[in-house]
């Protein structure tokens, strides 16, 4: 099913002589010697006082989960806390030990394709027979590996799946997405069926063109989807293993455009858009973008009227904003939080410039697109 090691094959699955007290995370030599392992295929190995080390030795044709089981035999069974199960990689440096005790053994790591070598030492004067499988479940990730910094990201097409794999050897993924405009960036993280990362597996950030973070959210239980709200440009989503864990994961990048037709920037009074009674315009407030000023000039004193509502697809969420009147000077007469519904409120004015100014509280997820309407005589 798989390539073994051309070279040398002991006799006797074993390494004669090994010396017992090593410390076992001292790196090694790839072994020599060893006994090739086919996968789901039960290999009986017996420890005794000459052969305290059993080396096994499994190739993994692609990235994805190896699996080790250890059972005991019926007859002259290793008594029970009898081994240690260590795993290394393909230069003999020890990745993780495990105790072997009582009843059944099985353990896996997510690995990258390669060889790798499993021993199994007594401890103690343990001694004994076992069965030993190796199981495989291939990633099948199409992430495009190295993609371990921003300059190396692999590019995001909206709405199209990727499967991601974060492994021992690979704790960051980092995908590019590209704004073609102002909108809503979601992104969607689930489990793969088999080989799915264990909760709280990883970290979620979200970073700038410069790689500057910009927010950061623990994948927990369940399917992952969280939006920002962001200006044209290039973003990074860097998914970060969380401690040990380790595993599969789909990924998915959707965009939906703001369609905003206001004049940026509108930051200030001085950058002001002008509106006309009547007129609509559809503004966005982003994670960058915190305000947006609109100027209306009365031609006689009158009522001024303000409605505010949400677009059928992302809108700001409720109570995001704050809705602020100001004088020809800039003086703020009044404000007036943005609750839930549509917004609609006037004030008799006299003639001249004024000013509504829509502005964002600041929470993360307090932001989306409106759509403004003034009306005077
Ligand atoms: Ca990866
Ligand atoms: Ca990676
Ligand atoms: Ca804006
Ligand atoms: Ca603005």
């Amino acid at each position: 099913m798989f390539a073994i090691g051309a070279q040398n094959l002991p006799p006797l699955n074993q390494i004669p002589g090994a010396p017992a007290d090593i410390p076992a995370d001292v790196p090694t030599a790839a072994p020599t010697q060893y006994t090739p392992l086919s996968f789901d295929t039960l290999t009986e190995g017996m420890l005794t006082a000459a052969t305290p080390t059993i080396v096994y030795r499994v190739d993994l044709p692609s990235a994805g989960r190896l699996t080790m089981s250890l059972s005991r035999t019926a007859q002259g069974a290793l008594p029970n806390n009898g081994a240690d199960v260590r795993w290394r990689d393909a230069n003999g440096v020890q990745m993780t030990s495990n105790l072997w005790g009582t009843g059944a053994f099985s353990r896996f790591m997510d690995l990258e394709a390669g060889t790798y070598f499993i021993e199994v030492a007594r401890r103690g004067n343990s001694t004994g027979s076992y069965f030993i499988t190796a199981s495989f479940f291939p990633a099948n990730n199409n992430e495009i590996e190295p993609n371990n910094s921003i300059h190396q990201a692999h590019t995001l097409t909206f709405d199209q799946m990727v499967t991601g794999f974060i492994s021992h050897q690979d704790p960051v993924d980092i995908y590019r997405v590209v704004l073609p405009s102002a909108g809503r960036l979601t992104m969607n993280l689930s489990r793969t069926a088999q080989g799915a990362l264990p909760n709280w597996g990883v970290d979620v950030r979200w970073r700038d063109a410069n790689g500057i973070q910009m927010r950061s959210d623990g994948w927990g239980t369940g399917a992952f989807s969280r939006f920002m709200d962001l200006e044209a440009g290039t973003y990074f989503i860097e998914v970060a293993r969380r401690g040990s864990d380790t595993g599969s994961y789909f990924i998915t990048a959707s965009f939906f455009a703001a369609n905003n037709n206001e004049i940026e920037p509108n930051n200030n009074i001085q950058q002001a858009q002008q509106l006309a009674s009547g007129q609509s315009v559809t503004g966005f407030i982003s994670h960058q973008d915190r305000v947006d000023i609109y100027r209306v000039v009365l031609p006689t004193a009158s009522r001024l009227t303000v409605n505010i509502s949400r677009p059928a697809q992302g809108a700001l969420p409720s109570f995001a904003v704050d809705v602020r009147w100001r004088d020809t000077n800039g003086i703020q007469l009044r404000s007036d939080s943005w609750g839930s519904g549509a917004f609609s409120r006037f004030m008799d004015l006299p003639a001249g410039a004024h000013f509504i100014e829509i502005a964002g509280r600041g929470g993360i997820d307090q932001t989306g697109s409106y759509i403004l309407t003034v009306t005077f005589p």
